[in-house]
């Protein structure tokens, strides 16, 4: 028993994932695509410690909050038990990004917090194994073990076994970029998990949603393949705005944007009209993120930044899989 330290990068869906079939096991309903980032990254320590009397989590410095505590002891449970101990454990999570704004903080974490707790309970569960256990905490966290292009398959089997993922590409495969335009700080008021649960009870297109999520799945991959940015881009577009009008029919419908995440949209139309070409795409919070080729990154991101109420406008490109880094 012992320390280890791991990192692991943000990932944004292209394909989106909103919508569980097994809320226990935490298995999504549909498969998603998504790209790896280099630089929004959470870098987690996990300590097991016989002195412990629970388990401990400094996040960015500060005790975390008694539900992310929680959530991370709950998560903790899980490798107590393939490892065969009792041993609590302190866990110093930093994240180089808001957390919990849409951002995809509970993706980098879980699976920088599954590889460094395996590897400081001595355990080595391969990729798969790893996945199997980062879904646990967080069903897009497998995403972010891989890097650059990445495919999450929810598989039929009702224990999970066959929910894998898989690398598309390589970080280096295709030079795109992803601009993160970051409107805002504070906190969503309805996290992903019971917003996926509230979308499939109460909204009367839930069964029309995941009915059209296979296809788009295969159009991305294909996108992929053929290096076909337009198709891509207009296939992440379309996965997006169904996903938040699935979300929107809920009941309470569910709003993630404010205004600002509207004015960005509407920059973003206009500025392809010109011939300067980006896609959005937005998660379960405010931020727009924007596809594009890495030879119109600087102008997008130049003319978005005019946008007001846009803070900040963070140029990503695909990047590596989660490792361990001590
Ligand atoms: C995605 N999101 O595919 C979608 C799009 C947000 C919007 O996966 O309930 O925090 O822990 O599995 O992983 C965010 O969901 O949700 C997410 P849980 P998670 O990226």
């Amino acid at each position: 028993m012992g320390s280890s330290m791991a990192r692991a990068c943000a990932n944004i869906a292209l394909v989106k994932y909103w919508g569980k079939r097994d809320r226990n096991l935490n298995l999504p309903a549909g498969g998603s695509v998504s790209i790896t980032l280099s630089s929004l990254q959470t870098t987690t320590r996990v300590t097991f410690d016989d002195g412990l009397r629970r388990d401990e989590m400094v996040l960015d410095g500060e005790p975390a909050a008694e539900g992310v505590r929680s959530r991370t002891g709950r998560f903790l449970d899980l490798v107590r038990t393939a490892a065969g101990t009792h041993r609590f454990a302190l866990v110093e999570s930093h994240n180089s990004f808001p957390t919990a704004s849409g951002l995809a903080s509970s993706a980098s974490g879980f699976a920088a917090l599954a590889l460094a707790a395996c590897r400081a309970a001595g355990m080595d569960p391969g990729w798969d194994g790893l996945a199997q256990l980062a879904r646990r905490g967080s069903g897009s966290a497998p995403r972010s073990l891989l890097g650059g292009f990445v495919e999450l398959m929810p598989g039929e089997s009702p224990d999970g076994s066959d929910c894998l993922v898989r690398q598309v590409a390589d970080p280096d495969y295709w030079d795109l970029r992803l601009l993160v335009v970051i409107n805002g700080q504070s906190e969503k008021e309805v996290g992903s998990t019971e917003g996926m649960e509230l979308t499939r009870l109460t909204s009367p297109f839930y069964g029309e949603w995941l009915r059209s999520g296979s296809a788009d799945v295969d159009a991305a991959l294909n996108a992929i393949v053929r290096r076909d940015f337009r198709s891509l881009g207009q296939v992440a577009e379309t996965s997006c705005f169904r996903m938040h009008a699935v979300a929107l029919s809920a009941s309470p419908p569910l709003l993630y944007w404010n205004a600002v995440t509207v004015d960005a949209i509407h920059k973003v139309r206009a500025l392809r009209k010109k011939g300067l070409e980006g896609y959005v795409t937005i998660d379960a919070g405010p931020h727009v993120k924007v596809l594009c080729r890495a030879s119109d990154s600087e102008d997008l991101a130049r003319e978005i930044r005019e946008v007001p109420g846009v803070e900040r406008v963070v140029i990503e490109r695909p990047g590596p899989g989660a490792e361990v880094i001590e």
